[in-house]
């Protein structure tokens, strides 16, 4: 068998198989057509990517259905961080403080938390959270400095529930 027959014969496979890769590609249009485009409506997948750096805290969505939560985050500075996740009627920059870190239990209901991220590691929650006005912080602290995470501006709010 000379080397063009060998390149040749998966050729003709692969025109047998291309019913299948039309069925496949259209399947493929289909599911990422927007259901809804436009609207404001909850996001239904349930899962919301976090980053953490000095001194912010992103996220890639600030609306969400109630249920299940999934948070996968991602420490991209150089301290260690944590994730706290809280529902409370406060805005996310009127906690109270003491001691340069903040009174969770003062401010709200725990719902869980990612603690010890080091930098550059994943860490993943999920959570069964009902409607209400959530914020997401971290409430590490480093020797010496007079303000604690939360304080430097490591805060971010979002919704479960209709916008
Ligand atoms: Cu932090």
């Amino acid at each position: 068998m000379t080397p063009f027959m060998k390149r040749c014969c998966p050729m003709v496979v692969n025109i047998q198989r291309i019913p299948l890769l039309v069925v496949g590609f259209l399947l493929l249009m289909i599911s990422f057509m927007p259901a809804d485009a436009g609207s404001q409506e909850p996001v239904a997948s349930g899962i919301i990517q976090v980053e953490l750096r000095e001194w912010e805290i992103l996220v890639d969505e600030t609306i969400l259905k109630p249920g299940k939560v999934t948070f996968y985050a991602e420490n991209q500075g150089s301290f260690m961080h944590e994730m706290v996740v809280i529902r409370t009627t406060l805005s996310a920059d009127a906690f109270e403080v003491a001691g340069s870190r903040v009174q969770e239990e003062v401010i709200g209901t725990v719902r869980g938390e990612i603690e010890g991220l080091p930098a550059g590691k994943l860490g993943e929650i999920t959570l069964d959270l009902p409607e209400g006005h959530y914020v997401l912080f971290c409430n590490n602290r480093e020797k010496g400095h007079a303000e604690g995470h939360y304080q430097k501006g490591m805060r971010v709010s979002f919704k479960v529930g209709s916008p």
